[in-house]
């Protein structure tokens, strides 16, 4: 993983990547630099084995404040209407990398997450908040609609009247609330929070990865489909974690009466 990104700090400690959006001026807010970059990162992430467990944060007070709105106009420089559709497909792309990621991924929000940077944070597999956490989906304030997989994840997370009742009125959800309402496994004071983040990220980085990275496939799959194809899935799915080092030491370390000693293998 290359460290030298204009927009990005990224750390690395075992097992655990934090990346650390830092646009901090802007509250984080996406120019194209930055989503690039941030796309990269997270790819090379998924097929490094070294990585067992990615953090994702913003810089300062804030988690980011969404599309950088300074450079947002409704036509482009040749006057020609604006096709948001295509650019938005980066966004995708970051998206769909972070969900197919065969390791866990934690989006850490302190301070603000407004507009895609709060679908990105939904996007997360898991979300820890500082109690000055505030969740805006701020669309509707500036007459857009949910983009970057808002309406996707926000009325799976926390039902569809709060997912409306969040994209209509842009009201902040803060992050007690948030932790009430299921949009974060935790929320916690701001001074306690890097360190709850990093517990949290170890305890991840040090769990049986193969089989986390199964578990989303299973889990992110089955909202799509029946049943009986869920039963399938997770038939081949468990064929394979079956043929993995860290179920057979999960078993013997069962036996042994002792903690388990996962590799990620
Ligand atoms: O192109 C596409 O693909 C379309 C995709 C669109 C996706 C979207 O995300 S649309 C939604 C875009 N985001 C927003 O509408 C939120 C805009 N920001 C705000 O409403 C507020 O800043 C916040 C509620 C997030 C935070 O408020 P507050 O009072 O804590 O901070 P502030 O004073 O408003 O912001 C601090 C600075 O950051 C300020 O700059 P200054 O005055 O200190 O020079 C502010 O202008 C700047 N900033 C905040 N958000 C953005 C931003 N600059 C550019 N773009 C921003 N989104």
């Amino acid at each position: 993983m290359r460290t030298n990104f204009q927009h990005l700090l990224i750390h690395q400690e075992e097992g655990v990547l934090t990346i650390t959006m830092n646009r901090p001026e802007v509250l984080n807010s996406f120019n194209d630099s930055m989503l690039e970059e941030l796309t990269e990162a997270v790819e090379t992430a998924a097929s490094d084995e070294a990585i067992r467990c990615v953090v994702l944060m913003g810089a300062g007070r804030a988690f980011g404040a969404g599309q950088d709105l300074s450079g947002f106009s409704a036509v482009q420089d040749n006057g020609e209407p604006l096709k948001v559709s295509e650019h938005l497909k980066k966004y995708h792309r970051l998206i769909k990398s972070m969900r197919a990621m065969p390791k866990p991924v934690v989006g850490a929000i302190r301070g603000v997450a407004a507009g895609i940077s709060c679908n990105v944070a939904l996007a997360c597999d898991l979300r820890i908040a500082s109690d000055n956490a505030r969740f805006i989906e701020a669309f509707a304030r500036i007459g857009l609609v949910p983009d970057g997989g808002g309406a996707y994840f926000l009325p799976r997370l926390v039902g569809l009247g709060k997912a409306m009742e969040m994209c209509l009125l842009t009201d902040e959800v803060s992050g007690p609330d948030a932790e009430r309402i299921g949009l974060v496994t935790k929320c916690v004071p701001v001074d306690e929070f890097p360190g709850t983040v990093a517990a949290f990220a170890k305890r991840l980085a040090n769990g049986p990865t193969r089989s986390y990275g199964l578990i989303k496939q299973l889990l992110y799959k089955s909202m799509e489909i029946d049943l009986q194809a869920s039963f399938d899935l997770e038939g081949q799915l468990q064929d394979e974690a079956f043929t993995t080092a860290d179920h057979k030491e999960g078993v013997t370390a069962f036996l042994q009466k002792r903690p388990a000693q996962y590799t990620g293998r």
